[in-house]
């Protein structure tokens, strides 16, 4: 018995050995291990053994079936190995070549400041609040303190989304409604910055465009001083520019602030000498800034006598450009690659 096995075996070997394809391999295998198979077939011969003999013999069956088990295995990888080749070899594809590089996204130069801005003002205890693009002309002006022949309202310099006899939307003239709106919610004491876009009527120019992007600052508490607005845009300002940053305070009129101020910085692209970045007065404006007016505290419900606040807003635009020594606001709107790549793009 144990001589018609090798045989099988020796048979088994040979017919795999030359195996060319699966369906030839599938064959082989139903032919040495299927039901039908002439090893499966010997058990009939298990009935007329005697119970000693039976364990040896169905050792038998199970090493022979094992045996063929890996040669038809081997086989099976031999050919997927065959055919992988194959399928390189005929195709077009020329795997050796190396990857195109995938170029890597980055965040726009304004991202990058109104972040950084964040980080600096929440450092100094100050949380973020949200505005809204479109506003009413209640919250754009006339909570703001802004009178109603005020210039600033004039059709040609606010884009309007309606206006008619019931209501007037447009799209914010500043981001200082967001200080409406945090100041009707929350009770002093109040420190919030609210960063987002601002709309004009503007002409572009090297430093105006008709879409920027401003960041409020507001502090209402008891106490609250001049001194300490120009001590935050001081610390604002070195922590964006550097300790040697140049910048100046000069009085202005804001209807919302009482005094108030517009900030500026020494141009850096002639160093203050005079440019056209700067329309030759050596300083580029970046801040509208004043004491919160006691008729704004009265409009929302804030007690004018017992607190007092600051407010500011600043150019994040202006900010970028002076930053990263952009001579022209346009570059920031333009989307070109080339642009923009220079900040934070890389492979
Ligand atoms: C205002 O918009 C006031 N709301 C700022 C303010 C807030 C004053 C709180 C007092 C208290 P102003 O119009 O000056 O102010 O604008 C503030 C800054 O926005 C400017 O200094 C400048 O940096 C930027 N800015 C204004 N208009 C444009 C524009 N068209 N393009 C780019 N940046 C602009």
């Amino acid at each position: 018995m144990k001589d018609k096995f090798q045989e099988i075996i020796k048979k088994a070997t040979i017919d795999i050995e030359n195996v060319q394809s699966f369906h030839e391999l599938n064959n082989l295998k139903s032919r040495f291990t299927g039901k039908k198979s002439e090893i499966k077939d010997f058990m009939k011969y298990l009935s007329s053994m005697t119970p000693e003999e039976r364990p040896a013999f169905g050792k038998m069956v199970n090493d022979t079936l094992e045996e063929i088990g890996k040669l038809l295995e081997e086989a099976e990888q031999r050919l997927q190995e065959n055919d992988y080749e194959k399928t390189i070899k005929s195709s077009q594809f020329d795997y050796t070549m190396p990857g195109r590089p995938v170029l890597r996204g980055g965040k726009h130069p304004l991202t990058l400041v109104q972040e950084q801005i964040e980080d600096v003002m929440i450092s100094m205890g100050f949380q973020v609040a949200e505005g809204f693009d479109i506003e009413d002309d209640y919250h754009n002006f006339d909570a703001l303190n802004t009178p109603k022949d005020h210039p600033s309202r004039n059709l040609a310099d606010t884009f309007y989304v309606v206006k008619n006899h019931d209501e007037d939307l447009l799209l914010r003239t500043h981001t200082s409604p967001a200080q409406i709106r945090v100041m009707e919610k929350y009770k002093p004491p109040i420190k919030i910055i609210s960063p987002g876009r601002a709309y004009r009527n503007d002409k572009f120019d090297p430093t105006h465009s008709p879409v920027f992007h401003q960041c409020e600052g507001l502090v209402v508490d008891e106490g609250i001083s001049f001194k300490d607005l120009r001590d935050t845009i001081d610390i604002l300002l070195k922590k964006m520019f550097g300790k040697g940053c140049k910048s100046r305070f000069r009085p202005h009129f804001f209807p919302f602030t009482e005094p108030s101020a517009e900030v500026d910085v020494s141009c850096f692209n002639c160093a203050g000498k005079g440019c056209s970045t700067c329309k030759n007065s050596g300083w580029i404006e970046l801040f509208g800034a004043g004491m919160v007016h006691p008729n704004v505290f009265d409009m929302v419900g804030i007690d004018s006598e017992k607190y007092t606040g600051f407010a500011f807003g600043c150019g994040i635009d202006r900010i970028a450009m002076l930053k990263f020594h952009i001579p022209d606001i346009r570059m920031l709107f333009e989307n070109d690659i080339r642009f923009l790549q220079q900040f934070t793009f890389s492979r």
